[in-house]
């Protein structure tokens, strides 16, 4: 197929690339606009002592890769001490390691090392929600009238039903099914957990309970050396105290989505206002807000900018979801490349002409592999999807951030890896949503599934380091918590890191690229170029007279490409992910990016 790149659909140029889009703003140089965060999910990185699970130790021993991979700060997922429901987003202490991963001077061992070698590190930052086995939701839960009783979120039922049980006060489905109301049979109350039951929401209405986040959860951290957080669900600390019922879309349960009911409450600005002021500012900590339900970028600015001194960027999920299907993730939708961008714009105008900032990320631990969903895992394409999306991740404006595996070009599971290594808590509700509808027995239905499991399950984003070619992919030495991708034979480090070729070793080249010309990639303003092409991304970025132009083709197709008309000439190519491509034709998924007037 050849569809040629056209920005008005009339001559198969790119016109109208006089300069750049908007006012580009002087962004404050601080380190977190500039650094590369690399994120480590704890349970899956390196085990060093052989009992299958990843530790801290095992993160410390891998710092000098780290560093040589050229990264600037470490984003830990949570290393609390948890009964691991959520994996570690659900903590029973706040000051206390999980016993696996080390202990607290192990802890300290690590922010030290990160230190050493001029690397910073965040800390997840959990406090939405607690474990039920925390200290004060224990005592909370014991009787009406404990002190800490309205720590969480207590309500009376709203009535009976006729066989006498009781009506949870809304009908809202919890982030991983069922109802967000879970009764309490000793106190006849319920409580409030937007995700798993055993995941009290605290209530952030009370002085008292932010006072005690703020000291146990984040300042403890804080005085330690930390270089500040990732927060999670930050959205969704102020509640709508009225709990009101939606309307009711899926017939199939009682149980509705309200997810946009339950971000962005009425006290939101105030309470991340009175966090950040009493703590992050006190240590000039980075605040790097999970914010999902958020797709507008003029409700997130007032919460990003500069000026407002609340978050220092945050994370929008519309790209994240794509694929998902609505009411669950699994059940796997089609997308165009034009939505993609569509929402790419909005996340950069965040910063163009703003004193606001962004974030770019393709994969985390709550996401599948990138490769897989975004470009094509198969054995011929694996490698350039995964360095053109190395490009996409490396030239935009804003903090990029590198989820672990990634840099070496890691993709979701293989058709015959064991469903029952699937461990995370929401595909397993889904599995058994899935077959209450559907019966366990429905072979057309559970390939659905597992198709649908196998391209977006968290799971994919959680399975063991693949280091090399040993068994396990040199994670372990005991048997894996969770079973290795047994890719790892053909695709790990080791294979990677003396290979120029290697998808490992353009990510260290793509990382010194954007250091190099940071004010074009970090800071410069962005423009994308013909909207509605479907196969290929090409956008401008700008800073005072230079520019930068980067193409990048999403399909296993080769397309015609034109650089646009007013750059020609100008332009020189910088990189190219496919050495042997024509200058006419962008390759299968190939990506490059060209300069102007950089020398
Ligand atoms: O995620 C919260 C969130 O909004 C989601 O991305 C969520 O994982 C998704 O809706 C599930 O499909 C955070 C953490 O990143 C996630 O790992 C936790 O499970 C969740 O909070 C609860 O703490």
């Amino acid at each position: 197929m050849t569809i040629a790149i056209t920005s008005n659909g009339t001559n198969g140029q790119i016109n109208g690339t006089n300069g750049h889009s908007g006012s580009e703003h002087q962004h404050e140089r601080i380190w977190w606009k500039d650094a590369v965060i690399y994120q480590i999910y704890p349970s899956s990185y390196k085990d060093s002592n052989g009992d299958g699970m990843g530790d801290i130790p095992g993160i410390i021993s891998k710092l000098d890769y780290l560093k040589d991979l050229g990264i600037d700060c470490i984003w830990l997922n949570p290393h609390y001490k948890s009964p691991q429901v959520d994996m570690g987003y659900d903590i029973s202490d706040y000051q206390d390691i999980h016993e696996p991963y080390g202990s607290l001077e192990d802890c300290m061992d690590l922010i030290k090392g990160c230190h050493d070698r001029g690397i910073k590190i965040v800390f997840d930052l959990v406090v939405n929600h607690t474990s039920d086995q925390h200290k004060w939701f224990k005592e909370s839960r014991s009787s009406k009238d404990n002190a800490k009783r309205d720590w969480y979120i207590w309500r009376k039922p709203k009535g009976f039903t006729e066989d006498g049980k009781p009506i949870p006060p809304c009908n809202w489905r919890a982030a991983f099914g069922g109802s967000v109301w879970e009764w309490d049979e000793a106190t006849q109350e319920f409580y409030l957990h937007l995700f798993a039951v055993e995941q009290p929401d605290l209530n952030w209405e009370l002085e008292e309970v932010r006072q005690a986040i703020y000291k146990e959860a984040i300042l403890f951290w804080l005085e330690r050396g930390v270089d500040g957080f990732r927060i999670d669900t930050v959205n969704m600390y102020s509640k709508r105290l009225e709990f009101e019922s939606v309307p009711v879309k899926d017939e199939s349960t009682p149980w509705q989505r309200a997810d946009l009911l339950w971000s962005n409450g009425p006290r939101l600005k105030e309470f991340l206002g009175e966090m950040i002021e009493e703590t992050f500012t006190k240590y000039n900590a980075v605040s790097i807000g999970e914010f999902p339900n958020s797709p507008d970028f003029n409700e997130v600015l007032p919460f990003v900018s500069a000026e407002a001194k609340l978050l220092s960027m945050v994370f929008q999920f519309e790209i994240a979801n794509l694929d998902h299907g609505l009411a669950y993730r699994h059940l796997a939708k089609t997308w165009k490349l034009s939505e993609m961008k569509k929402y790419l714009e909005g996340y950069q105008r965040l910063v163009d002409g703003t004193d606001g900032w962004q974030t770019t990320y393709l994969e985390n631990h709550d996401q599948s592999r990138s490769v897989s969903r975004y470009a094509s895992d198969a054995p011929e394409f694996r490698v350039q999807s995964a360095k053109m999306l190395a490009i996409y991740m490396l030239t935009l404006t804003g903090t990029s951030f590198i989820y672990m595996g990634q840099e070496y070009g890691a993709i979701n599971v293989p058709e015959d890896y064991p469903i029952e290594q699937m461990l995370d808590l929401e595909t397993i509700g889904f599995l058994k949503e899935f077959h209450r509808v559907h019966g366990k027995d429905n072979e057309k239905m559970n390939k659905l599934a597992w198709d649908g499991i196998r391209l977006n399950s968290r799971d994919n984003g959680r399975f063991p380091i693949q280091w090399d070619d040993s068994e396990h992919g040199g994670f372990t030495t005991g048997t894996p918590w969770m079973m290795a991708n047994p890719h790892y034979k053909t695709v790990n480090v080791a294979s990677q890191l003396n290979d120029p070729k290697s998808v490992l070793s353009f990510y260290k080249d793509m990382l010194k690229f954007r250091k190099k010309f940071r004010d074009l990639m970090v800071y410069g303003s962005f423009k994308l170029l013909d909207m509605e092409n479907e196969q290929t991304m090409v956008y401008i970025k700008g800073h005072k007279d230079t520019q930068a132009v980067i193409a990048l083709n999403f399909t296993q197709e080769k397309v015609p490409f034109t650089l646009p008309s007013d750059l020609k000439g100008e332009a020189k190519l910088a990189v190219k992910t496919i050495p042997t491509s024509q200058d006419d034709t962008l390759e299968p998924y190939e990506g490059r990016v060209y300069l102007v007037n950089t020398e």
